[in-house]
């Protein structure tokens, strides 16, 4: 059996990581396709959704406060060691159920899953060569020119320290205006649009810093598809799925695993 393709979604905390996951697994399902969610947010307590399988079952972050008294960020970095030592029996859990997709919730604080040597070594346990990062543009950053160019240096820093290939998305678009929205393609599809809009938003800009700044932009090229969503609304699910399957299949949509329910 091929090896499932993995998603892992990433993004600044509340960026709408657990909300999209959810609505993303459940729009899999409806559309026909196999797919589980996979919980590696030992702090996510209190959501209705089950996981399919669970990093609570082994590190709570809960318990690590108690048993260590630790504060909850002490603990979340405890926890993130911890989970590097769990994820064989998370790769086991999952490969138990048998699936063609694999979709992954990550901490809710980025640098803990982004920033630590033991987020790589989860990743290259948890998933092969079939693995995608998607990166969530919280619109309450994205709508701004300056926190546009932070997430977008915070996305290639995730590429950089993971070296997979990333799906970039702008999460909760149901929250923007279409006038916010076509704003927002035009900085991601052209950086020249983006640079005029960081200066006239900064008064006095560092000139030297934001030349540099945006010749890194350049050279990392045009956002192409930064694909507007939400789970909220349900919309650009499918969109964000083409995107993942561009990475998995090359190109080639999958078969659906079994015959699609009706909507
Ligand atoms: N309007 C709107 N709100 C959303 C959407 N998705 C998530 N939210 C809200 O955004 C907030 C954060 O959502 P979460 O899914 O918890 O985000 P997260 O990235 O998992 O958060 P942490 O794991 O705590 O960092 C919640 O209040 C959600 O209800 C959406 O598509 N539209
Ligand atoms: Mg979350």
């Amino acid at each position: 059996m091929e090896e499932p393709g993995t998603v892992y979604f990433t993004g600044t905390a509340g960026a709408g990581k657990t909300t999209y996951v959810r609505a993303f697994a459940q729009w899999m399902q409806s559309a026909g396709y196999d797919a589980v969610v996979v919980n590696l947010d030992p702090g996510n307590e209190g959501s209705e959704f089950e996981p399919d399988v669970d990093i609570r079952e082994w590190v709570r972050l809960t318990d690590l406060q108690d048993e260590y008294g630790l504060g909850p960020n002490g603990a979340q970095v405890a926890a993130a060691d911890m989970i590097a030592l769990k994820i064989f029996e998370v790769k086991q859990a999952v490969q138990e159920l048998k699936t063609d997709y694999v979709l992954v919730d990550t901490p809710g604080q980025i640098e803990l899953f982004a920033f630590r040597e033991a987020s790589k070594a989860i990743v290259d346990a948890l998933s092969g060569d079939r693995s995608v990062i998607a990166f969530l543009f919280d619109p309450a950053l994205a709508r701004n020119p300056a926190g546009f160019v932070s997430l977008l240096m915070l996305s290639a820093t995730v590429e950089f320290r993971f070296r997979l290939p990333m799906v970039n998305l702008l999460s909760k678009a149901d929250v923007l205006t279409p006038d916010q929205l076509a704003e927002i393609a035009g900085w991601s599809d052209d950086p020249s649009q983006l640079y005029e809009a960081v200066s006239r938003d900064t008064p006095t800009p560092d000139v030297q810093l934001s030349t540099e700044l945006f010749r890194a932009i350049e050279t990392m090229g045009p956002l192409v598809g930064l694909v507007p969503t939400s789970a909220k609304e349900g919309t650009g699910l499918d969109a964000f799925y083409e995107s993942c399957q561009r990475v998995f299949g090359g190109g080639e949509d999958l078969e659906p695993s079994h015959a699609p329910t009706s909507e």
